[in-house]
């Protein structure tokens, strides 16, 4: 029976990181951990949450999530890295007699294995259904399955309730920024990426006042804003162009900084004019989130075979550094041509341009991927043990060196990156900042 008051707690569960996984990279990296804030699905979804509900959250990676004071109703948001703790704590939350939610990128792509765990998954993009999950549970008639049909109209949404992950911050978290988002879906199918399958197949620009609307918010918090998307930099495409309006209208406001980066892949950054990097300079972004190596074309740049992608590579990363923004590079390893000279070329690469900060990864098959079905088929995949699905452990078997090669490359690019790089223990708190 739901109680009259009508508790609902929303959980981020938590999951291991780089550091986690490999605590030597505490010693390896002079930076401190970038602890981001919780995706943004909890608030978008807890923004369409009616009234009379009393909306509670709690970060499993920071909070007690209060199993002891169990709510009415358990709402739990995960993607694949915290997929199985999610499905242990909506477990306890169960037995405890509260009614369990579950849904995010894990529960979208792995319904079946989430519903053994919890009294309905949402699949998809859940602001239209919401109300109704609430309201079925409220009656004590919740369905096991409730799947996304449409999506919301970008200009109905409502501002995400950043504000329940602000209330969570103390004196061991408190990050400088959340993500905004400036774009729902996309049209592509990289190999690797969940998204299309998650928040659908059309790449739908969110309107350039919501976007707006969404660092004022964050700045009222003292918050910066990181737009992770590089669907905004869409070449000639409506993204782009209201990418550009939402820039110029944030350097129409003043000097104050307001994005601490933008994240925007290779090619992309190639295909930017010279233009388009002024006014991301006046409206004060410094700093790119660059992607290398999960793109088709920088994908062979470091496989010894494709010299023309080592080149673009360089080239993106030397335009970065001559527009005066820093690229504060993502690079990937374990792709299917990446052979155990990979990890030397991809230092060579950073050497040569002079690259400042960068952390690495490891090629993680998601579910739900293109590149999860092909090793899956292939019987590639080592394991589904979800919780080491985190971009820090190797899950699949690489064509061209041992799981442990990889696992030991990857280690060792962290430790080599940063050995010359010791200096940037002694920079600002943000210029030293990287997520490990
Ligand atoms: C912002 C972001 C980051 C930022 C900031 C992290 C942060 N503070 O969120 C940075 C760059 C730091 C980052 C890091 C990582 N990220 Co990230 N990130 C994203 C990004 C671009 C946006 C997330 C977001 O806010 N989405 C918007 C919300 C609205 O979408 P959503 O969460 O899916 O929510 C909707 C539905 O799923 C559903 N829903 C969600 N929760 C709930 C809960 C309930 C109860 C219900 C009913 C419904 C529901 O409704 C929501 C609204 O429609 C996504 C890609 C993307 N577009 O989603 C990748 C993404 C989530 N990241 C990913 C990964 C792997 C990581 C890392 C683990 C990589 C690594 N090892 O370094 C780290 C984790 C570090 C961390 N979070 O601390 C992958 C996840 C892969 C997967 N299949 O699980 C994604 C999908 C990128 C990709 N293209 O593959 N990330
Ligand atoms: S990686 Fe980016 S461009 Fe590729 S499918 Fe995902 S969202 Fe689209």
């Amino acid at each position: 029976m739901i109680s009259n008051e009508r508790r609902l707690r929303f959980v981020y569960p938590r999951f291991s990181r780089h550091a986690d996984v490999h605590p030597e990279l505490r010693e390896h990296v002079p930076c401190n951990e970038y602890f981001g804030g919780p995706s943004l699905g909890i608030a978008y979804v807890a923004a369409m949450t009616p009234p009379e509900w009393t909306i509670e959250f709690r970060d499993d990676r920071v909070d007690d999530v209060g199993l002891d004071d169990p709510p009415d109703v358990v709402g739990i948001s995960c993607f694949t890295p915290s997929g199985k703790r999610a499905m242990e704590l909506a477990d306890a939350f169960r037995a405890r007699g509260s009614k369990v939610v579950m849904g995010g990128i894990f529960p979208t792509m792995r319904p079946d294995e989430c519903a053994a765990h919890c009294d309905a998954v949402v699949e998809g993009e859940a602001e239209l259904l919401w109300p109704r999950v609430l309201s079925d549970a409220a009656e004590s008639r919740l369905a096991p399955r409730y799947r996304a049909t449409e999506n919301i109209d970008p200009a109905k949404l409502p501002l995400p309730r950043v504000d329940l992950y602000v209330s969570r911050e103390n004196d061991r978290y408190c990050p400088d920024d959340y993500p905004v988002q400036l774009s729902r879906g996309c049209m592509l199918k990289c190999s690797a990426c969940a998204i299309p399958g998650v928040l659908g197949r059309s790449l739908r620009p969110l309107p350039v006042e919501h976007g707006l609307a969404q660092i004022e918010q964050l700045e009222r918090h003292g918050k910066l804003a990181c737009l992770t998307e590089d669907t905004s930099f869409f070449p000639g495409s409506a993204q782009q162009r209201a990418f550009g309006e939402l820039l110029d209208r944030i350097a129409e406001r003043g000097t104050k900084m307001s994005i601490s980066y933008v994240g925007i892949s290779m090619p992309l950054v190639l295909a930017q004019s010279p233009a388009f990097f002024a006014r991301l300079r006046r409206a004060g972004v410094s700093m790119f989130y660059l992607v290398g190596g999960f793109d088709p074309i920088t994908r062979g740049a470091f496989t010894g075979t494709d010299p023309k992608s080592r080149q673009r590579a360089i080239d993106a990363l030397r335009r970065c550094m001559d527009e005066g923004v820093e690229p504060y590079t993502s690079f990937l390893v374990g792709n299917d041509d990446d052979d155990e000279g990979t990890f030397d070329r991809m230092l060579e690469v950073a050497d040569a341009v002079k690259l400042k900060k960068a952390e690495f990864a490891i090629r993680t098959p998601y579910p739900g991927t293109p590149d999860f079905t092909m090793m899956r088929e292939s019987g590639r995949l080592l394991h589904e043990d979800w919780s080491r699905y985190n971009d820090a452990n190797v899950v699949f078997q690489p064509t061209k060196m041992s799981p442990a090669r990889l696992e030991r490359g990857y280690v060792e690019l962290w430790r080599d990156f940063y050995r010359s790089r010791r200096s940037l223990a002694a920079e600002s708190h943000r210029e030293r900042t990287i997520q490990f």
